[in-house]
């Protein structure tokens, strides 16, 4: 089986997040998640991976190379992402048989893309409440006889999960037409597919798209959830270090320091004096925390440091950014009880109670900065001391 992984899209949405590598470059456990799902893959019976490429691709193939595990990687180039169907068609040279299409945005399980893959040709669906918003997919007689975009009426709760085995002959079925939103879709290539083939929906758990900031954080709780305890670095016998904590060789804990799982400090990341990590968290390497300051449930990416006496939780900051003395990240909740955030000028809930900031790569707070709740700071933004952010930069 070749899979064709999709890793060409700009990644607007993840903004400023992808203001300088595409959103599969961008990390879950310090991985870059184009390389989760290349391996996952790999290790579900892919044999070989063509990853189509686009905005800012050359850091996709310095990072992944020639190969993963023991199936060799090819790239293919999409100039125009001018859609789903049409970053497919720019694979097309590459393909010969049955094959596979993944998102490199998302994070899939390895037993699940087995058994998409066994039961080919297939879709891969995930059941949810409220299907009206989604891409449906209608079953009839254990095969799938059609998928409805963001349908009034749903016929089922499955919906579409975005990964798929299409049989070979869809190579001849590429070339569809723009659709309402001015893209090539996929759906559309499934669409006449379902016309000649049976096509096994598979539903999968535990799935997780990652377009937008704070569906990159809760990739990476669930990913430092998952970790056990393994402390490898320097740990001051005077801090504490509670659950599920990995302390990667070359990281080091200082004295009165608390850590509290899960959580991941990478190779180089230093944990101050007094301060306080709460879990989940991914502190990257070579990341600092300053003395008696405090983290949550954040990511900070590599080289970011949070200085002394600040308070971040529910966050997610970029790399190479420092937080001046006694920053506050707000998190709370407006009056609907979750947190919104702006993307692309809408206003859009994160359906979480508690979130924080999201920084760009090397952003600057003066000292006493405050943030409020679902505010975002672009790339290289610096905040003059004692202000309170309340509005997008
Ligand atoms: P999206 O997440 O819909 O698009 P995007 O990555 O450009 O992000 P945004 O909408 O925030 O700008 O794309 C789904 C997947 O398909 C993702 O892995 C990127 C990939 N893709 C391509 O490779 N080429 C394309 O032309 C498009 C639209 C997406």
């Amino acid at each position: 089986m070749q899979a064709v992984i999709l890793a060409a899209g700009e990644g607007t949405r993840m903004r400023p997040l992808t203001d300088q590598r595409p959103k599969p470059m961008l990390g879950v456990g310090g991985t870059p998640l184009v390389e989760h799902v290349a391996r996952t893959a790999v290790s579900a019976g892919a044999e070989e991976v063509i990853v189509v490429v686009g905005y800012e691709g050359e850091q996709v193939k310095r990072h992944l190379g020639d190969s993963v595990g023991d199936a060799p990687v090819h790239y293919a180039e999409q100039a125009d992402q001018q859609g789903t169907a049409d970053a497919v068609a720019a694979a097309q040279e590459h393909l010969d048989g049955p094959f596979a299409v993944l998102n490199g945005d998302n994070v899939y399980e390895s037993d699940a893309l087995a058994r998409l893959f066994e039961s080919a040709p297939s879709i891969a669906c995930t059941r949810v409440d409220e299907p009206s918003n989604y891409g449906v997919v209608e079953v009839d007689g254990g095969t799938v006889s059609g998928l409805l975009e963001k349908p009034a009426e749903p016929p089922s709760n499955l919906v579409n999960a975005g990964a798929y085995v299409f049989p070979a002959a869809a190579r001849e079925a590429l070339d569809v037409a723009e659709s309402e939103r001015g893209e090539r879709e996929l759906t559309d290539v499934l669409n006449r597919v379902i016309d000649d083939s049976d096509v096994t929906p598979v539903v999968i758990d535990d799935w997780l798209d990652v377009g937008r900031p704070w569906e990159l954080l809760a990739a990476n709780e669930r990913h430092v959830d998952r970790q056990s305890r393994a402390l490898g670095g320097d740990v001051h016998e005077d801090a504490t270090v509670e659950g599920d904590v990995v302390v990667e060789p070359d990281a080091s804990v200082a004295r009165d320091a608390v850590v509290e799982g899960p959580a991941v400090v990478e190779s180089g990341a230093f944990v101050g004096r007094g301060a306080t990590v709460r879990g989940p968290t991914l502190l990257g390497t070579a990341t600092g925390i300053g003395t008696e300051a405090e983290v949550e449930n954040s990511v900070l990416m590599a080289g970011t440091s949070v200085g002394r006496e600040s308070v971040v939780r529910d966050s997610v900051l970029g790399r190479n950014c420092q937080l001046g003395a006694e920053t506050t990240v707000r998190n709370g909740s407006d009056d609907a009880g979750s947190v919104s955030v702006t993307v692309k000028g809408d206003r859009v809930s994160t359906r979480r109670r508690t979130f924080g900031a999201v920084l760009g790569d090397g952003v600057e707070t003066g000292a006493e900065t405050t943030l409020e709740p679902g505010v975002k700071l672009p790339t290289d933004a610096t905040t003059d001391p004692e202000v309170r952010v309340s509005d997008d930069y």
